[in-house]
C-alpha cells in the first residue's frame, strides 16, 4: 500500500498523569504514516483525491489540544480516531507519539508510544423470530450504522427459514450485512451484544426465543484461537441460513479456514440438502 509520512510535528499539548504537566505542559513529536492508494492522485494531480498533509497537521494540532489525558496512549487512540474517521481515503494510521520533556528526573532521550490502527472489514449474520421481525432486522441495522466506528456497507436480502436446532419455534427471518469497522474483534462482538440487549429491552418478551441475534461470521482473514471469539464463526458452512444472505453481499469472499468461497459452501450445501 501507497504511504503519506509526517515526521516529527512538534505540537505543544497538556497530557501527562502529573497535575503539573496538565497546568504548564510540554512540547511532544508527532509523527504518523498513513496507508492509502494514491494512484488516483498521482495521475490526476490533483489535491482533492489524497490527504493535504498540510491541513492534516493543522487537524492533529487542534485534536492534540482539545483535552488534556493521562496517557499518550490515550491521546494516540484519539488522534488514529480521528484521522481515520475524518479522510474516509486513509486504510490505516500508524502514529508515534514522543515526550523528549517527560519528567522522569533520568537522563533519557524520549518516552513514547506508537499504534497502529487500521478499517476491517467483517460480515455479521443476522436474525430475528419474535414480534415484527423485518422491523428488528432493520432496527438493528440502523443501531449498528449510528456509531462512528462501525459503518455498515452491504445489506442481503432478507429471508425466512424454518429453525435449526430447536425446532419447537417461529420461523426466523435471516439476513447479513458487512460492515467497515475500527473495533476489534472482542469489542466488535461486546458492541453486538449491548445492541442485542438494546433492542430486546425495547420488546420485552421474556419467554420469547430471539427478538434478535448478531454474529460475527467472518473478520477481515482472520482465524482466532480464542475460546471467547470464535472467528470464523464456527458451523457457519453447515447452515443455510447464513451462507444464503451471505452469498447474496460476499459471494467470493473467501472462508480463511476452508479455503473455499462462500458461493461455493452454499452449492455444496444446497446439494446436500437436497
Ligand atoms: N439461529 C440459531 C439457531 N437456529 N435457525 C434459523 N433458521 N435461523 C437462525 O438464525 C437460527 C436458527 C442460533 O443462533
Ligand atoms: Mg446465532
Ligand atoms: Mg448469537
Amino acid at each position: 500500500m501507497d504511504k503519506i509520512y509526517v515526521k516529527d510535528l512538534q505540537v505543544y499539548g497538556f497530557h501527562g498523569v502529573n497535575q503539573q504537566e496538565k497546568d504548564l505542559g510540554q512540547r511532544f513529536v508527532i509523527s504518523v504514516e498513513l496507508s492509502l492508494n494514491l494512484k488516483e492522485a498521482g495521475e490526476s494531480d490533483d489535491l482533492n483525491r489524497t490527504v493535504n498533509y498540510a491541513e492534516l497537521c493543522i487537524g492533529i494540532e487542534e485534536e492534540f489540544k482539545k483535552e488534556k489525558y493521562n496517557l499518550i496512549e490515550t491521546a494516540a487512540e484519539k488522534l488514529t480516531e480521528f484521522i481515520l474517521l475524518k479522510y474516509q481515503i486513509i486504510e490505516r494510521v500508524k502514529l508515534n507519539i514522543k515526550k523528549p520533556w517527560a519528567p522522569i528526573g533520568k537522563p533519557v532521550e524520549y518516552a513514547a508510544v506508537e499504534i497502529d490502527r487500521s478499517w476491517h472489514k467483517a460480515y455479521i449474520a443476522i436474525g430475528s423470530n419474535v414480534g415484527n421481525k423485518e422491523n428488528n432486522l432493520l432496527s438493528a441495522i440502523s443501531l449498528i450504522n449510528e456509531s462512528n466506528d462501525i459503518k455498515v456497507t452491504k445489506v442481503s436480502e432478507f429471508y425466512v427459514t424454518k429453525p435449526v436446532g430447536y425446532v419447537n419455534q417461529d420461523d426466523f427471518l435471516n439476513g447479513a450485512i458487512e460492515v467497515k469497522t475500527l473495533l476489534s474483534p472482542k469489542d466488535l462482538m461486546e458492541f453486538l451484544l449491548k445492541k442485542e440487549k438494546d433492542l430486546k429491552r425495547e420488546r420485552i418478551i421474556k419467554w420469547g426465543p430471539r427478538t434478535i441475534d448478531l454474529d460475527i461470521l467472518l473478520y477481515d482473514n482472520l482465524v482466532t484461537c480464542d475460546e471467547d471469539i470464535i472467528i470464523p464463526h464456527p458451523r457457519m458452512e453447515e447452515r443455510l441460513f447464513v451462507l444464503k444472505p451471505l452469498a447474496d453481499i460476499a459471494p467470493y469472499a473467501v472462508h480463511p479456514l476452508l479455503n473455499k468461497r462462500i458461493v461455493d459452501l452454499m452449492n455444496k450445501l444446497v446439494k446436500e440438502e437436497e
